[in-house]
């Protein structure tokens, strides 16, 4: 039993609660138990056996009802009341839920009026045009709804943060163009760099709303408007929801603030203001009903006491807690970088040579790449033989020698990406990895291995005092590959004891080790190398903000990430 079906089961009865109107505090209760567990590094099913409800009511969000529920489903797999609740509402009914705009009031009266009770329902009573005679329906809706339909379908709700961010970015620049607008900012999960985003928000500041909301939604690409208002617009851009706030200037911090969210962070900033006597909303900072502040976003939390919170903190994960101590941590930034631990070369299944690779990791200021070319286990990726790596060195050897030469302050670590086979054993034999520079560790098969061989098979290479880092820990595909699953904590305390490196995988579909893993590894002192696995030399400058922005949404500072280091001091780590 992970964390995460825990959090499902939470997730599913908020959801079964909200078809059935149930009361709302309840749901809510629901829902942050799901969120919080869903992030939470410690094993619950460990703390449930060990210090049962006592241990399980010190995690915030977690009151006596939830708690209990937890030790049962630590227990028997799952609990009376969530079995009871599914039997009153069919899963075909809660999937409608995920569909962009239909809201669980919408999903009641639809219920209701038609038995709607599944997609398929709800795209046949749309298309044969049953939606559009309900009152407060319509032709519009109806055209909406299906709209919502093919969206889910396509995007299963959400986009990866590299496909959202570049829109946005573009959306963002078309916009600054106009006189009428005079500030414009991202917000929403975009802003906190969350790895998927359900929509992307934007918030402007204007005196003309209506000309701003125009261009919005006349912007090349516009696949539809779905709503156009004075103070809020939707329209939708490659199959990705795109909201557009116009605000006051007086009003743009609060609004920044408010949009961006997390809407669990802004409850709590919320509940420390009305604690102050202070009404906080998206309006302003208000004490009675005089405005106290609002235009900037600082203006939020010095309002409340607390020091400036960085958005990708924003998530009710103790950041309130430690802005209060002052213990905001100054995190880590792609400037900070000096090197890139994982890259492949057309030595395997890479575009570029080496000194291409080279050529690019020095234009972004590095001092160093690893080359980290497959063992011949993947054989799809054209993995290096004995032979190969050979040869491959005498390369290495003369462009170092060359850099060294012109006196250039940049190097070529000879590495391989080597297979974590299933039987435990390395891909290649010690007498070969200990002539490499890095070794990357990494598992490409056999993901369907129970949790223990798993966690084994992973601890087996760290244990290997030739293996350097562990590539993608977890093996997730977003929207893919589920992560295959280990004993976090276990490779956490391993990683410590062997001084084993755990990789961030930078690619956007990765982001692997993810964001709690990451702050995981920095309470237990474990470096993290924010690698991009670059196959090209352009990927190299282009994938790494993911990574970084992932980092940052773990905790991390510079301190915490091994390639901030200078190549002396990341040679001594690795060769030890
Ligand atoms: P997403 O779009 O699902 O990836 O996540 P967000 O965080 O961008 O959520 P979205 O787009 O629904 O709303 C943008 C922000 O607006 C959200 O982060 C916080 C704020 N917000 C939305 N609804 C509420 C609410 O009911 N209460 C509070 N306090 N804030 C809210
Ligand atoms: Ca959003
Ligand atoms: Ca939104």
């Amino acid at each position: 039993m992970l964390n995460l079906d825990i959090a499902r089961i939470f997730a599913e009865i908020a959801d079964i609660f909200e078809v059935k109107c149930e009361n709302p505090f309840k749901i809510r209760a629901y829902r942050r138990a799901a969120m919080t567990i869903e992030s939470l590094t410690q094993d619950l099913k460990v703390i449930a056996e060990r210090g049962g409800v006592k241990e399980l009511k010190k995690i915030p969000g977690v009151g006596d009802a939830i708690a209990k529920k937890i030790v049962e489903i630590a227990k028997t797999g799952d609990c009376k009341s969530h079995i009871e609740l599914k039997q009153e509402v069919p899963p075909s009914l809660l999937e409608l839920l995920a569909i962009p705009r239909v809201g669980p009031k919408t999903l009641a009266k639809l219920h209701a009026e038609l038995e709607i009770g599944s997609i398929a329902d709800l795209e046949e009573a749309a298309k044969s045009h049953k939606l559009g005679e309900l009152p407060g329906f319509g032709a519009k809706v109806e055209e909406n709804i299906l709209k919502g339909i093919e969206q889910y379908r396509r995007y299963q709700g959400r986009a990866l943060l590299s496909t959202a961010l570049p829109y946005a970015k573009s959306i963002v620049n078309e916009l600054k163009k106009l006189d009428a607008v005079e500030k414009i900012t991202i917000a929403g999960s975009l802003r906190r760099m969350r790895e998927t985003v359900g929509d992307i928000d934007i918030l402007v500041v204007s005196n003309s709303p209506e000309e701003v909301m125009d261009a919005f939604t006349s912007l090349d690409g516009v696949e539809d408007v779905i709503a156009k208002g004075e103070t809020k617009s939707s329209i939708v851009i490659q199959g990705m929801d795109v909201d557009l706030r116009v605000v006051g200037a007086e009003s743009f911090g609060a609004a920044a603030h408010y949009f961006t969210g997390s809407k669990h962070h802004n409850i709590r900033i919320r509940e420390l203001g009305v604690r102050k006597g202070l009404k906080i909303n998206e309006y302003g900072i208000f004490r009675g009903d005089e405005k106290i502040g609002g235009k900037n976003e600082e203006d939020v939390f010095k309002s409340v006491g607390l020091a400036y919170i960085p958005p990708e903190l924003r998530e009710d994960h103790g950041e309130v807690e430690a802005a209060k101590a002052g213990r905001i941590p100054k995190l880590i930034e792609v400037s900070d970088l000096k090197g890139d631990l994982h890259v492949h070369t057309r030595w395997s299944d890479g575009k570029n040579s080496i000194e291409e690779m080279a050529g690019t990791a020095i234009s972004l200021g590095y001092e160093y790449i690893a080359v980290a070319d497959h063992s011949p286990a993947v054989g799809i990726a054209g993995g290096m033989s004995e032979e190969k790596i050979a040869e491959r060195q005498v390369e290495i050897d003369e462009l170092n020698k060359r850099f060294e030469d012109e006196d250039i302050k940049f190097r070529v670590l000879s590495a391989s990406e080597v297979d974590i086979k299933s039987d435990f054993s390395m891909d290649y034999t010690d007498d070969i990895l200990k002539e490499l520079d890095v070794v990357v560790g990494a598992i490409h098969s056999k993901f369907s291995q129970d949790r223990e061989t798993m966690t084994k098979r992973i601890i087996t290479a760290m244990e290997n005092p030739n293996v350097d880092i562990i590539a993608h820990p977890t093996g997730r595909i977003l929207r893919k590959r589920e992560p295959y699953e280990v004993d976090m904590e276990k490779l956490m305390e391993t990683a410590k004891d062997t001084g084993t490196i755990l990789e961030l995988n930078s690619f956007p579909n990765r982001l692997d080790l993810k964001d709690v893993h990451c702050r995981m590894a920095k309470d237990y002192g474990v470096f993290i190398a924010i690698s991009t696995d670059s196959h090209d030399a352009m990927q190299m400058g282009t994938v790494i903000k993911y990574g970084v922005a992932t980092a940052r949404r773990g905790w991390l500072e510079a301190k915490d990430v091994v390639n901030t280091k200078g190549l002396d001091e990341v040679m001594e780590l690795v060769t030890n």
